[in-house]
């Protein structure tokens, strides 16, 4: 398959070291995919689905004790504390070594090891980066089919290259206890054992595409982010993009393939999906900022996911899909999760392959329950998907779940006011992390669980970034979806309705409205929000959302010079500055 010498004696050191039954290297062909299929499902690791109604579509159940990214057990194991900063967990790089090789002996008798060739991004363009990732997980290899460009021509791009991220993944037992998700940024290294979760072990995701390859960025001079990609198609054809940041599970796959409230619809608004979660960012030769998708599928939140609230996202799932942890409808061999539908299957068994009687009140999919759909399913995704110089980004956006306190949106100052926003971002946890749901954390760039390095440092790349990109830079905004009323319910109708927003945002960016300067940055008067169209939602409640409270914000302060605390001497001096002028514009 490869003579690349480094690849060769990886693997070579990987197989003397597991000690697997069989070794298969994987050509990303479609007969090969098949044939695994096949024994997944003679294993009982897949479950066919109905090929009628769900053509090329398996349903896949993790461990009970394995059902998302277990932030406590994932370490940046850098050869010096320091660099992993006070925000990631640490382990010495000989230590972790040592632990995961114990671990990992002989761990794949009795099994076969798949050798997985991809590439993040589009093979050949000057953004892509590539890794070859051992497994012995049918489940990954064919969800690495899906999300990533998984090819032998990965090794003709590669040539005798040692450029390459290494990636081991051992199942292990599952056992959570041994569970680790070990990156090492200094030899381009991902080791994760004991889980069969997809964050933890598809390792192109969130291991390679962000922690290492935020790293990678800082080095070279981009940006690696957990950013959605969308395009906003204006009546006259012309295409503005936007990179937006939420963290996990607050709403990217949902905004990169909204679709148009019916009034834009009629005007000829569009909306087009680049991608979903990651975004790779590059100075282009214009000086603008210009981004790729490097993934090649969506790995998305099954519950909630309706015609309703995202239609492309539903309709992407329906042909060549894996599920996960959702449940299972006998009847007709098909999925199920909560809010698909108001009609749960009466004979399904739940998430947990019990039978599952959907009266109960309890749940049929678990909250962290995932589809695993290829890119190209979806109905808007961009013409420039697969492009090699990806797209010029307008406006980048920071969000998060706040019930209170983050109005709707609000534009920063400038380039490092933006830095300072998305540095003090906050937000609700979600079931995408084990732990607690609902509790407000601190969330910068919604990377705190993915940034590879110390947290003050990336800032400070931000910030860099910012001076190259000079008046090139986009525009930084922020926004809140999720503001609720006394009763707890969302003010904001969110969803297609959020391209309102964005218009906003794009016409901030072209200085084509006013807005109104508050101590938090510029904020929209209610007039220029249009709410045309909307039902049960007036201009009151538009002016209630955009409001910036003084005193919620002043105790914000608190919370944020706590959390400055924790990075000392590496804060850079202009962020420092910027919670100063905050401080003092708040009174
Ligand atoms: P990861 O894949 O975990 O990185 O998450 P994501 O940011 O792509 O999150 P996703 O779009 O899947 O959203 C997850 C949850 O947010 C779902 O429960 C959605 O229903 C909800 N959600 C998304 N957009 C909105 C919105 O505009 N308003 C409200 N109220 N909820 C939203
Ligand atoms: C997230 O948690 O932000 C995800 C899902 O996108 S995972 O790949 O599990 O990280
Ligand atoms: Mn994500």
């Amino acid at each position: 398959m490869t003579k690349n010498p480094s690849i060769l004696k990886w693997v070579e050191e990987k197989k003397a070291w597991l000690q697997p039954d069989q070794v298969m290297w994987i050509d990303g062909s479609e007969a090969q995919l098949e044939a695994l299929r096949a024994e997944g499902c003679r294993t009982g690791e897949l479950i066919k689905l109905n090929e009628e109604k769900l053509p090329g579509c398996y349903l896949h159940r993790s461990a009970l004790n394995d059902v998302a990214r277990v932030e406590g057990r994932t370490f940046i194991c850098s050869e010096k504390e320091e660099d992993a900063g006070p925000t990631n967990n640490w382990m010495a790089p000989k230590e972790a070594y040592a632990l995961l090789d114990e671990i990992s002996k002989g761990a794949y008798k009795g099994r076969t090891m798949y050798i997985i060739p991809y590439s993040m991004g589009p093979i050949g363009s000057p953004f892509a980066k590539y890794g070859v990732e051992i497994t012995d997980s049918i489940y990954v290899v064919i969800s690495m089919a899906i999300m990533t460009r998984m090819s032998a021509k990965v090794y003709d791009a590669l040539g005798d290259s040692e450029d390459w991220i290494r990636g081991l993944h051992c199942k292990c037992d599952i056992d959570e206890e041994k569970r680790y998700i070990c990156h090492f940024p200094q030899d381009n290294t991902i080791i994760s054992v004991n889980s069969g979760y997809g964050g933890n072990v598809l390792l192109g995701k969130k291991c390679f595409a962000l922690r290492i390859a935020s790293n990678l960025g800082r080095q070279e001079g981009w940006l690696a982010e957990h950013m959605l990609i969308l395009g906003v198609e204006y009546p006259d054809g012309e295409i503005k993009y936007i990179a937006a940041a939420f963290p996990s599970a607050c709403g990217k796959t949902n905004l990169a393939m909204l679709i148009p409230p019916e009034l834009y619809q009629k005007k000829g608004f569009k909306v087009w999906c680049v991608g979903d979660d990651i975004a790779w960012m590059r100075i282009g030769p214009d000086g603008r900022l210009w981004a790729v998708n490097p993934e090649n599928g969506f790995f998305g939140v099954a519950p909630g996911t309706n015609m309703k609230s995202n239609p492309n996202a539903l309709i992407s799932t329906q042909k060549n899909t894996i599920f996960t942890n959702v449940a299972h409808n006998l009847d007709d061999n098909t999925v199920w999760w909560e809010s698909m539908d108001k009609n749960p299957p009466k004979n399904a068994e739940n998430w947990k392959g019990e039978k599952w009687d959907c009266t109960d009140g309890s749940k049929g999919a678990h909250p962290n329950s995932r589809f695993t759909a290829p890119a190209k399913n979806c109905p808007c995704v961009s013409s420039e998907f697969d492009s090699a110089a990806g797209v010029p980004i307008s406006a980048i956006v920071f969000g998060g779940r706040r019930a209170k306190t983050a109005p709707l949106v609000y534009q920063s100052r400038d380039w490092n006011h933006g830095v300072f926003v998305g540095s003090i971002m906050a937000s609700e946890t979600t079931a995408a992390a084990t732990g607690a749901v609902g509790v407000v954390r601190r969330d910068p760039m919604a990377m705190l669980p993915f940034c590879g390095y110390h947290m003050a440092d990336y800032w400070a790349h931000w910030l860099e970034m910012g001076k190259k990109l000079g008046d090139k830079a986009p525009k930084i905004f922020n926004v809140n979806w999720f503001r609720t009323d006394d009763e707890g319910h969302f003010v904001w109708p969110g969803f297609g309705d959020n391209l309102r927003v964005l218009e906003w945002i794009l016409k901030r960016c072209e200085g084509k409205v006013d807005a109104k300067e508050t101590a938090i940055g510029y904020v929209p008067n209610a007039e220029d929000i249009n709410i045309d169209e909307l039902a049960d939602f007036d201009f009151e409640t538009l002016k209630s959302i955009l409001e910036v409270d003084r005193d919620l914000w002043k105790s914000e302060l608190a919370g944020i010079n706590e959390f400055y605390g924790k990075f000392g001497e590496k804060l850079p001096e202009e962020l420092k500055k910027q919670l100063g002028i905050l401080t003092e514009k708040l009174g």
